[in-house]
């Protein structure tokens, strides 16, 4: 069956594609932490699902806090809008999750400093397709002037300055 090696190697490529792919499954992009004197922050970012699969951000890590959480923002039984920790976020196959102010976010609670402005902080993310593949990245952002935030910072909990 001489004829079958080409194949063999051709499938061994796909194959080999098909697994360095993987290890991408999403690309992360604007990734904004604003200035904070409190005791908390929260980082906001823009995440595009490269697959065709079903992804979720599993899990978010850093630092500079005691804890970094998932948030979802939902309107309660009184229409006030509040937090909650989520376990995941889902993005939709080729679909896109942002994170805003006064939408999903990650959470650091219990910060170890305050963040000032240009402070380096490293988030780590960890992505899970729906067939079990995991992706993790390693992010680097700079801390932003609050002034550059177009909105209301979601952790300002309805105390206005
Ligand atoms: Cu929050």
């Amino acid at each position: 069956m001489k004829q079958n090696k080409p194949l063999a190697l051709f499938l061994a490529c796909l194959l080999w594609m098909n697994v360095a792919s993987a290890e991408s499954l999403v690309s992360v992009k604007d990734i904004k932490i604003f200035e904070s004197s409190g005791k908390t922050a929260a980082a906001f970012l823009t995440v595009t699902n490269e697959s065709d699969k079903a992804v979720k951000l599993t899990k978010a890590e850093s630092g500079i806090a005691e804890k970094t959480e998932l948030h979802t923002m939902q309107i309660d039984e009184k229409g006030v809008m509040r937090m909650r920790q989520a376990e995941t976020l889902e993005i939709a196959p080729h679909g896109t999750l942002t994170l805003k102010p006064q939408g999903d976010h990650i959470m650091f609670i219990g910060l170890h400093e305050k963040l000032a402005l240009g402070d380096m902080v490293k988030l780590g993310l960890t992505f899970e397709s729906e067939d079990g593949v995991r992706d993790a990245h390693e992010l680097t952002t700079t801390v932003e002037s609050r002034a550059a935030s177009p909105e209301k910072d979601a952790t300002s909990h309805g105390h206005h300055h």
